[in-house]
């Protein structure tokens, strides 16, 4: 049995979206009617809260910008406070098709974190060089820690159960791109089970991204000691679960 789509809060981090953020709402909301759209607005500097509120998004406000991590912290703990059982992370720039929800949603049955994976069948979305290499290995990594294959562990494409809720509205990295490889250790950690999903990725609608290569190359390389130090953190007590 799966969460009906009326207990499901869709998570849209946003940074300088006034662009396609509307369209990208309006989408989730005809493809998933009853759930609840909230967007964590990060110091834009454009129209994006003004346009996701007209669009029927809840806004969230950080005074200044915090990163992905940030954000996605606050909006586990909107969702763990608001009693959502179901927090689904999803891009604002159009690249996350909410058709694939449904899907993440009901992996939930049986994990707490699903993630939606763009290497695992599904659409033709292609990373190259270094990039490619350097994502593999951290999912290899990932996935001998975890004893499940998890082929996209860089995605930021998921869905998360009340378990995983209630962990990362206390202990979400804020650090930039930590939201995804540092994430899944903490959860790991936690004792929380992780599955994977084939989704098709987008191109972005419009707008701009925030990340060049430079930044995610050195990002990838961060996320090798990222992945060091997360597993050498203490392990988060799993009595703090409900
Ligand atoms: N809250 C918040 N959201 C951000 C920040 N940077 C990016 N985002 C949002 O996070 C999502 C992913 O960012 P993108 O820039 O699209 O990153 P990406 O998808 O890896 O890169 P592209 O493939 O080039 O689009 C989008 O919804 C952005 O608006 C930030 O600093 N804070
Ligand atoms: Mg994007």
């Amino acid at each position: 049995m799966s969460y009906p789509l009326d207990q499901v809060l869709i998570v849209m981090p946003a940074l300088n979206e006034e662009e396609v953020i509307a369209s990208v709402i309006s989408e989730v909301r005809a493809t998933l009617p009853g759930v609840t759209v909230v967007v964590v607005n990060d110091g834009s500097t454009d129209q994006t809260s003004a346009v996701a509120r007209a669009a029927g998004a809840k806004v969230l406000e950080l005074p200044f910008n915090l990163g992905v991590g940030g954000a996605m912290r606050l909006g586990f703990r909107y969702a763990r406070n608001q009693g959502f059982p179901v927090a689904v992370q999803l891009d604002s720039d159009g690249q996350h098709d909410p058709k694939n929800v449904p899907d993440l949603v009901a992996l939930l049955d049986s994990v707490d974190v699903a993630i939606g994976a763009r290497f695992a069948g599904s659409g033709t979305y292609e990373v190259r060089g270094p990039r490619k290499w350097a994502m593999r290995l951290l999912s290899a990594s990932l996935s001998r820690a975890t004893r499940t294959q998890l082929s996209d562990t860089t995605s930021g494409f998921k869905a998360h159960g009340p378990r995983a809720i209630d962990l990362f509205s206390r202990d979400f990295p804020a650090e930039y791109l930590g939201d995804t490889i540092e994430s899944l250790v903490i959860g790991h950690r936690a004792g929380l089970r992780f599955g994977q999903v084939a989704v098709t990725m987008r191109a972005r609608a419009g707008g701009v991204p925030s990340h060049n290569s430079l930044k995610s190359a050195i990002y990838l390389m961060r996320a090798f000691l990222a992945l060091t130090v997360a597993f050498l953190r203490p392990k988060p007590k799993a009595s703090h679960f409900a």
